[in-house]
């Protein structure tokens, strides 16, 4: 018997391996050792939105801090970089700290993690799926409330998906709440390119993790050696697209049910989508958050936006 988890991805890789489009959501590119390689994305040259990021956080929390003022319940959809997070919740002065995260091991890691750092803070974790609605602790119903959700991970949902997305945050939160929101620009494509495909191989590693997840959890029998990893940059959807692509014609079993695949086809894996600042607002305006305003680093590469529910 799978667990309720492993359930759902057997559903959507199998699903999504017969689809017309293979395709198979970013989502689970993050088991323990798919985690790992994100956080060494992370300090790649290459990959310039955490650190880009991280540092216009730390220069605008002076200014987040007065108009968000004390006393805010912070909700953040995934459980939270320790990089990241600290730097909002040193900075504002909550009143507590609600992190949201599928799975349990990892919040409750991560929430000792924060507890060690931030030993004064009031931490609630709460183990669900925020791509669906989740139902907040109603100890913090009262509370005016901030939402947290950095990394332009809302880049990996399509505008429509998105658009879902931040509505549902709206609902969690409520009229008035405050959102802060990384959202990563559009910028030239070999750049772009660079950051999704290091010479290190970091992310290639990252991709070809999910091929041997779909082994180890799902009785895959993938050969790792007829795939590799591709980044492109989708022009008209301003977007970067990770694929899998087999080398060869190719056949793999995944809990019983054959798939084959000839040279040349993909299994696309990741969206991570681009915003221009006009797009970017029309983001967040049509999932429900009117823009207060916005911050770059001084290049111009990623952007931390302020709205209102
Ligand atoms: C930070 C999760 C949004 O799209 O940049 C990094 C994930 N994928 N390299 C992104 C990712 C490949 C990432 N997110």
């Amino acid at each position: 018997m799978l667990a309720i988890l492993d359930q759902a991805f057997a559903a959507d890789v199998l699903a999504g391996l017969k689809a017309p489009i293979p395709a198979i959501p970013a989502r689970w590119f993050y088991d323990k050792r798919g985690s790992e390689l994100f956080d060494d994305i992370t300090r790649l040259p290459s990959y310039y939105p955490s650190r880009t990021e991280t540092a216009v956080l730390e220069a605008i929390m002076p200014e987040v801090a007065a108009l968000a003022g004390p006393g805010r319940a912070v909700v953040e959809w995934g459980a939270g970089s320790l990089t990241k997070t600290p730097i909002l919740l040193e900075a504002i002065d909550p009143a507590v700290y609600v992190p949201i995260d599928i799975s349990g091991t990892y919040l409750r890691q991560s929430a000792r993690d924060l507890r060690d750092k931030l030993p004064w803070l009031d931490i609630i974790p709460v183990e669900a799926d925020f791509a669906r609605h989740v139902e907040l602790p109603g100890a913090i119903a009262a509370l005016p409330k901030l939402g947290f959700f950095p990394g332009s991970t809302i880049g990996n949902f399509v505008p429509g998906s998105a658009t879902d997305l931040l509505r549902s945050f709206r609902a969690e939160l409520g009229t008035g709440a405050l959102l802060l929101i990384g959202m990563d620009r559009v910028k030239p494509v070999e750049r772009l390119v660079a950051a999704y495909d290091d010479p290190e191989g970091v992310t290639a590693a990252f991709n070809l993790n999910l091929l041997e997840r779909i082994n180890r959890e799902l009785d895959g029998t993938v050969r790792l050696a007829d795939w590799r990893h591709e980044a492109r940059w989708n022009d008209i959807l301003s977007r970067i697209e990770m694929h899998l692509v087999s080398v060869r014609d190719t056949s793999f079993e995944v809990l019983g049910d054959r798939f084959a695949f000839r040279a040349g086809q993909s299994i696309h894996t990741e969206n991570s989508h681009k915003y221009g600042p006009r797009g970017a607002r029309v983001q967040l305006l049509t999932g429900g958050w009117t823009p207060l305003k916005e911050w770059t680093d001084p290049a111009g590469d990623f952007a931390v936006m302020l709205a209102r529910a």
